[in-house]
């Protein structure tokens, strides 16, 4: 039995090791298998899973196992010639999210210049909003997740100075809640998701002291449940994806050692699919990309052997955000 309505329990059953080999082979099957359905049903957020999958790869060492010249051309293809922005697959329109993934994955494949940086930066600071939020794209919905994309982006490319960065910080700031929390939008439930890219932005743009890391980091502790997973606001079912919107946000606040971290890492390991690979939202269902990158992203937060360090703003590989000379400022406690 649980023992919270809201939990799972993680028994003798479930892995305890990190099947480090059995990850790097679901992941470089899962590129290979284009014909599949489950392939198929993913279009709509191809530049995202694409982004995940090669992430994770690197965190596992095995990069050199994807076809680097066919990600580059793909990615290339989705950048929409007028607007400027990428779109996740071909034939859909651009978007920030994808914007995002495709910047990230150029750069971790070191061949953003291949890009047209001038139109990526034009597509983010026309999607700018007179109080300083960011539509995702030209249908003009606004949300917190698009102002860290259009920030995180920018960084990236080093091209901050396009945008109105105060006017952006202002706005998150109307985000946030008198729990410490933020949302997608003034007056919004907080949600750990939310927190995670309101905390990046903040961090990107030097403007950390404007948190209670106290009241905040409380909150995200409150997150953990007797299972040792996290859910993402109250009354909520732990998923293994907080285990990075909320390890990050922490890590950031300079306050990851508020976790019961081997609690933690016991609820990730139990996620891990041993006949797929692969690591599910909880333990026994069916194991994704998505899931995977942030299992392994968070196990990379709590030190875990065998795995390259995270940066917790970008949820890129550290080394790849050292060859570019991009930091991100860490709340000191
Ligand atoms: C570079 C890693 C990275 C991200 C880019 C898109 C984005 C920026 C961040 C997304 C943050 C976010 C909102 C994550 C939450 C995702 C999620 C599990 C949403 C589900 O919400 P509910 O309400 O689930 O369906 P719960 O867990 O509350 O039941």
């Amino acid at each position: 039995m649980a023992s919270h309505p809201k939990d799972v329990v993680i028994t003798d059953e479930h892995p305890k090791t990190l099947l480090l080999q059995k990850h790097a082979d679901y992941i470089v099957g899962y590129s290979k298998k284009k014909e599949d359905y489950e392939f198929t049903m993913t279009e709509h957020f191809r530049m995202s899973g694409m982004y995940w999958g090669i992430t994770a790869v690197d965190l596992l060492s095995q990069l050199e196992r994807m076809d680097r010249s066919q990600i580059i051309e793909f990615v290339l293809q989705c950048q929409d010639q007028t607007r400027g922005g990428f779109s996740p697959s071909l034939g859909h329109d651009a978007h920030l999210l994808y914007t995002l993934s495709a910047v990230q994955l150029l750069v971790i494949l070191d061949s953003i210049e291949e890009a047209d940086v001038d139109g990526v930066v034009k597509f983010i600071v026309g999607l700018q909003n007179e109080d300083g939020s960011f539509s995702g794209d030209q249908w003009g919905e606004v949300d917190t997740r698009f102002s860290f994309c259009a920030v995180a982006c920018l960084a990236l490319l080093k091209r901050l100075d396009a945008i109105n960065t105060d006017k952006a910080v202002e706005f998150v700031m109307k985000c946030q809640n008198v729990d410490g929390g933020f949302g997608t939008r003034p007056g919004s439930e907080s949600h750990a998701g939310q927190i995670y890219c309101c905390v990046g932005l903040l961090s990107i743009t030097g403007q950390l002291h404007r948190i209670n890391g106290d009241l905040l980091g409380w909150w995200l502790c409150e997150r953990q449940l007797p299972s040792g997973g996290l859910n993402g606001r109250p009354e909520k079912l732990p998923d293994v994806c907080y285990s990075w919107w909320v390890l990050a946000s922490l890590t950031v606040l300079g306050r990851l050692h508020w976790i019961n971290s081997s609690k933690m890492r016991l609820f990730i390991m139990a996620t891990q699919d041993p006949e797929t690979g692969g690591f599910t939202d909880r333990p026994g269902d069916m194991v994704d990309l998505y899931h995977t990158l942030f299992g392994l992203a968070g196990l990379s937060l709590l030190g875990e052997t065998g795995l390259k360090q995270i940066n917790p703003v970008f949820c890129m590989p550290q080394h790849v955000l050292d060859r570019i000379s991009v930091s991100v400022q860490i709340m000191s406690t």
